[in-house]
């Protein structure tokens, strides 16, 4: 998989990008993430990326040449390239507050694509003809308001790119993380087996595995309901899991 990330900020990227998770899929080849800088760009004397708003305001605008010019540059590269399935029609997802809001769903599609164009958002806003004519996509990571569609960027690569087969090692699959299965990762727990008087749950202990499995699945629910209980609607559960579902919902209102 490619990821292009347009941005005025290209510098902010270096770090994040080259370590951990992100670093090591680069690394293995699986993934390739390349930054361009927007400024790059821009074909006038002061290399100019903003102006102001027509009909007056705060804030600056962004220009729609240079980010045309980008992304028309990067399709051309993707076209020629020799990557076996490389396509000319891949997203373009522009990054503002104004999108749609980015979800562990919205990974798991968006990490099946061969290529992503990221545009970072930066100033008072876009052109309106980038949003219209170019961008063929417009997310959000959450209802506030950053400075800028870069850490937004960041945010989506590194989701993305964990779910890409080869990423994780089976050691540290991404099944298991919170969201996954619609509800939130059971408690965890690792040696000692007793800390300060706080013991490790006994059905952990038990080695038994269909037991284990079970408490977590309980412990999953359990802990949805209590923190995020909006997200039970959707979750998928078994007629049993159901009915458990309503007795806890039951203890937990007495
Ligand atoms: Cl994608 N961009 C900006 N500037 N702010 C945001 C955002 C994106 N998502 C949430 N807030």
């Amino acid at each position: 998989m490619r990821i292009y990330v347009l941005t005025l900020f290209p510098k902010m990227f270096e770090g994040p990008f080259s370590e951990s998770v992100l670093g090591r899929a680069q690394d293995k080849g699986i993934v390739e993430i390349v930054i361009r800088n927007i400024r790059d760009y821009a074909t006038d004397r002061h290399r100019t990326v903003d102006d102001y708003p027509y009909g007056g305001g705060a804030g600056m605008v962004m220009k729609p040449e240079p980010l045309f010019a980008a992304v028309e540059a990067v399709r051309k590269e993707i076209a020629s390239g020799t990557e076996e399935g490389a396509t000319e029609d891949g997203p373009i997802i522009l990054l503002t507050p104004q999108g749609r809001l980015f979800s562990q769903k919205s990974a798991v599609t968006l990490a099946a694509e061969k290529e992503l164009i990221l545009i970072c958002g930066h100033y008072g806003g876009v052109d309106e003809r980038i949003r219209e004519h170019l961008a063929t996509d417009e997310i959000s990571i959450g209802d506030y308001v950053l400075s800028g569609g870069e850490l937004a960027a960041m945010v989506i690569v590194d989701a993305v790119v964990r779910l890409v087969p080869g990423v994780l090692g089976s050691e540290e699959s991404a099944l298991g993380d919170s969201h996954m299965s619609g509800l939130l990762q059971h408690p965890l727990y690792t040696r000692p087996q007793s800390f300060r008087g706080w013991d490790v749950p006994q059905p952990l202990l038990s080695g038994n595995h269909a037991q284990i499995a079970r408490w977590r699945r309980e412990q999953s629910i359990l802990r949805t309901l209590k923190r995020r209980p909006d997200l039970l609607e959707n979750a998928l559960f078994s007629p049993q899991e159901k009915r458990m579902v309503e007795e806890m919902r039951r203890d937990a209102s007495k």
